[in-house]
């Protein structure tokens, strides 16, 4: 468990980190006009495909998640916010 959590620490340190399948096809799903980017409209699709999650928590994974303070979320950026949130 312990190298699981230093593995994943060491991953996000490095600011390169691994796109889990899953993760990237979820953010081609989202990415509603191809550019490789996903603005909080996007982002707002996930409120209404999941029960319970207010705009409010998306700001908030926006900003946790959007390291260049772009207001979007790249792939990468979008990647190693899966990575942090299956804590
Ligand atoms: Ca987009
Ligand atoms: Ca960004």
């Amino acid at each position: 468990m312990e190298e699981e959590a230093a593995k994943r620490e060491s991953v996000l340190l490095s600011d390169e980190c691994t796109c889990q399948s899953m993760a990237s096809w979820e953010f081609q799903q989202l990415d509603a006009n191809y550019d490789g980017h996903l603005s909080d409209s996007e982002l707002l699709q996930l409120k209404t495909s999941s029960d319970g999650m207010e705009s409010a928590c998306i700001g908030q994974f926006t900003a946790a998640c959007d390291h260049d303070k772009d207001g979007m979320l790249s792939e990468k950026e979008w990647c190693c916010c899966f990575a942090d949130v299956r804590k």
